[in-house]
């Protein structure tokens, strides 16, 4: 029960166990880890695929030929797949004014090269989607970036990449990943809503979607059912990044559900039926404190804890309680057309309803919340 295997489409980046836990104020607490071990073991532990930054390659093979070979004989031996793939702007320090939003002309054309490099290599690799977390376009000071012209470079490098992924024939849409803030005082594209509004802006706005990441919804004090909900509405959920986060402060890529679990829960029966087919891939790093095996035990615990979930929220909605309870608060109400078919707004204006009578029934989603939270609870 509860054992991961392919069909779950579970992923993890290879930056995720690799992160060696080196953080503002601590050196590193683990050994670099070799990639061709982390796709062995993600497959032994019923994993679906791996994701990578270009750099995260080259861990312990400097040479990006020979990396990129033992890469590729590790996917072949072990059937795992590469459904993402993203480019590393934010270690190396030209990147330290951004990429594509670097101050510097020749950093954004630099930036661009090194996307367009790795890009042909997810294609190979059979990779659909191409994630792009902006962590260093952004500013600590207002004096320091013309934001109406980091936007405008930032839509002109996805331009180019699209018209670039167009030109080769490659089946790759792009996938924009909000975030506050961290590593940048302030980050483009703060919030989901914020990166759909900019997608509209783009010349192949088909091209472009969301990989919203559950922590960085929180630290900006959101809800992240919410903000999957609002993606999955505009088409855009093209990729999303599982992890836990308890609050506004910095980024904790906790484990899935190790935060807020309530929202997990939710989230969770949001996936499993609300038609998303794409990879349950987690972004969370191994907490500082742990050693070697202790960071494969928390892989295992990202899929076990999404499996729980899912396990719950299906026994959630098959209870008659439940369904009891959600047509009581008029949960499916919602879905019928304020205007019904073939009636005219004449109809609504004419219409009389007992103003206070209404007004004073409750909607019961106490009971409701109670009930959700029993199941998560275990107790029914
Ligand atoms: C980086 C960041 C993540 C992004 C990755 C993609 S790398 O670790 O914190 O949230 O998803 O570039
Ligand atoms: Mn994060
Ligand atoms: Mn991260
Ligand atoms: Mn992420």
């Amino acid at each position: 029960m509860y054992t991961p295997s392919p069909e779950d489409k579970f992923t993890f980046g290879l930056w995720t166990v690799g992160w060696q836990a080196r953080d503002q104020f601590g050196d590193a607490t683990r050994a670099p880890l070799d990639p061709v071990e982390t796709v062995h073991k993600l497959a032994e532990l019923g994993a679906y695929g791996v994701t990578f930054h270009d750099d995260d390659l080259l861990a312990v093979e400097p040479d990006r030929d020979r990396a990129i070979e033992n890469f590729k004989k590790a996917l072949a031996d072990t059937g795992l797949k590469v459904p993402m793939a993203t480019t590393n702007l934010f270690t190396h320090p030209v990147f330290k004014d951004g990429g594509f939003t670097s101050n510097n002309r020749e950093i954004r054309r630099y930036a661009i090269r090194k996307v367009i490099r790795n890009l042909d290599l997810a294609a190979e690799l059979g990779a659909k989607t191409y994630v792009c977390w902006g962590g260093r376009e952004g500013s600590e000071s207002d004096a320091a970036k013309d934001i109406r012209a980091a936007l405008s470079r930032y839509k002109e490098a996805m331009d180019i990449l699209s018209q670039y992924v167009i030109d080769k024939g490659y089946d790759i849409r792009f996938a924009i990943e909000p975030k506050p803030n961290e590593p940048r005082g302030d980050i483009l594209l703060p919030t989901v809503g914020h990166a759909l509004a900019f997608i509209n802006e783009l010349e192949h706005p088909e091209m472009v979607g969301l990989n919203p990441e559950t922590g960085h919804e929180q630290m900006a004090g959101l809800n992240y059912f919410h903000a999957i909900s609002q993606a999955l509405w505009h088409g855009k959920l093209f990729h999303l990044d599982l992890n836990g986060q308890r609050g506004i402060k910095y980024d904790q890529d906790l484990i899935f559900g190790h935060g807020d679990v309530q929202n997990a829960f939710f989230l969770v029966d949001l996936l499993e039926h609300g038609g998303y087919e794409g990879p349950r891939h987690f972004d969370y790093k191994p907490v500082r404190t742990d050693d070697k095996q202790d960071a494969w035990d928390s892989v295992a615990a990202n899929m076990r804890t999404y499996l729980i979930l899912k396990e719950k929220a299906k026994a959630y909605r098959a209870d008659p309680e439940v369904q009891e309870a959600l047509a009581a608060s008029k949960v499916d109400e919602l879905g019928a057309r304020t205007l019904g078919e073939g009636e005219t707004l004449q109809d609504l204006l004419n219409d009389e309803f007992d103003l206070d009578g209404v007004a004073a029934q409750g909607f019961h989603f106490t009971r409701l919340s109670q009930l959700a939270l029993e199941h998560l609870l275990g107790v029914r």
